[in-house]
């Protein structure tokens, strides 16, 4: 019997060979990716985040929107395979989108650092899309659709049974798997279903009118998102008009992102004449800058300034980022603070043999026998992401639902629950406590 591909490796591969797809498919991308690789280069040294250098050149996300409960879980355990698994969960409906959505990433410290590809999955909420009738259509269509292939299934399977692939086994899983996120330029549904379908929202023609669920954007991490949004003005990338997230500090905190508009694309629709011609908007680039993770009380505090900045509209850029700015002013902005007010989550570290006894952290890092790094998010933001998918959907603004987060029913769905990402956090800082602890216990 031959030995089991680590999870890590399989999604190195596969985060890998889907990078190499879009390129190939969204040409833009590629540009997306040169421009990053120069200005993290050039910002290297400026990074301030200690833990991002090795990952750095590979780290990226994707997104992907599903139509069904099972295509949901069928997608759980497939990316479990390669040790991603749900973590958070967003409500899109409050910002006009119908759908909810969890991202599966790895969790354990030395995954994220093997590679820490993570996939923003969408799950379409039916019960939003009106008129009615149309629920029906789009039900018939999920119900005749095959997102899978046979391979991906019987691997999953297999690896499921047996507790992993092997070599072999494990790139015929990355092979078969990549085909769902493949594009198709052939629709599944004639001109006027897509019409229809689009009118009622254009997420739902995306989700709903094609074999698979396309992969509609990868972003690769740049340490100088600000630099990065004037390079992909100047290289003829049709960048969204600000970056969603925090303002630029000096200590970087949660995420920053922006986006290229989505292409116009060829389509054609089943069918006879003219009509078969067509076209589709849902694919685009994104960059992200990643920043400290935040604790519930830092989290609190980000979503009160950023409810006040955006209270003044978001439609003039300038007057928004002048809004932001002043709104920020209030969340500190040096890591003493930030960790003594016990505002994010730091990771800590001895820079010496520690003093017998309960470690007083503050005391420590005064006496420079300890050091506290920020632990970078991994996670995403639902005002963000609403922002993307606005951006994106090659229309105005759309009008909101009324808030209704359905936690439980996505993992009912889902087939699982999702994890708490805050939980997460504090469990990694914790570890790095208890190893002090242990490291003091040890030289006593
Ligand atoms: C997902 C948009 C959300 C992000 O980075 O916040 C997202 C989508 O458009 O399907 O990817
Ligand atoms: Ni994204």
């Amino acid at each position: 019997m031959s030995a089991h591909v680590s999870p890590d490796v399989i999604r190195a591969r596969f985060a890998d060979a889907m990078s190499d797809m879009y390129r190939l498919e969204v040409p833009q991308y590629g540009t997306l990716l040169k421009i990053v690789a120069d200005i993290n280069r050039q910002t290297a040294d400026a990074a301030g985040l200690t833990d991002s250098d090795a990952r750095l050149g590979v780290e990226r996300h994707g997104a992907i929107r599903l139509g069904t409960a099972e295509e949901l879980a069928t997608m759980r355990r497939i990316l479990a395979v390669m040790g991603m698994y749900p973590v958070g969960y967003y409500d899109l409906s409050v910002a006009g989108v119908p759908v909810h959505s969890t991202a599966f990433r790895p969790v354990a410290e030395t995954s994220l650092e093997a590679n820490p590809f993570r996939l923003f999955t969408s799950l379409l909420r039916l019960e939003l899309i009106e008129p009615a009738e149309l629920r029906e259509d789009a039900r018939a269509i999920l119900a005749r659709r095959r997102i899978f292939t046979d391979g991906a299934l019987s691997l999953t399977a297999r690896a499921e049974r047996d507790g992993g692939l092997d070599e072999a086994a494990a790139d015929a899983f990355v092979a078969e798997v990549l085909e769902t996120f493949r594009w198709h330029d052939e629709a599944t549904v004639d001109a006027d279903t897509y019409r229809r379908l689009h009118g009622a929202h254009p997420l739902a023609a995306d989700i709903l009118c094609f074999k698979g669920p396309h992969i509609n954007h990868l972003t690769p991490r740049t340490l100088d998102i600000d630099a990065a949004q004037v390079r992909m003005g100047e290289q003829g990338l049709k960048a969204k008009n600000f970056v969603e997230g925090p303002p630029r500090r000096r200590c970087p905190i949660l995420l920053r992102q922006t986006s290229f508009r989505a292409l116009q694309e060829a389509v054609r629709f089943p069918g006879e004449g003219s009509a078969t011609d067509g076209t589709h908007t849902a694919r685009f680039g994104e960059i992200e800058q990643r920043g400290a993770a935040l604790t519930p009380k830092g989290r609190a505090l980000y979503d009160r300034l950023l409810a006040e900045a955006r209270a003044a509209g978001i439609g003039d850029a300038q007057g928004y980022g002048a809004a932001l700015a002043q709104a920020f002013a209030a969340f500190p902005d040096d890591w003493d603070t930030l960790r003594r007010e016990g505002l994010a989550y730091f990771r800590y570290d001895a820079r010496g043999e520690l003093p017998a006894g309960e470690p007083d952290l503050e005391a420590l890092i005064a006496q420079g026998l300890l050091a506290a790094h920020p632990i970078t998010y991994e996670d995403f933001l639902p005002v963000s992401a609403a922002g993307i998918f606005q951006s994106n959907l090659g229309g105005e603004e759309q009008q909101s639902y009324a808030a209704n987060a359905a936690k439980a029913e996505f993992e009912r769905d889902l087939g699982a629950a999702v994890q708490d990402e805050f939980a997460l956090y504090a469990g990694l800082q914790q570890a790095s406590i208890d190893a002090l602890r242990r490291s003091v216990r040890a030289a006593a």
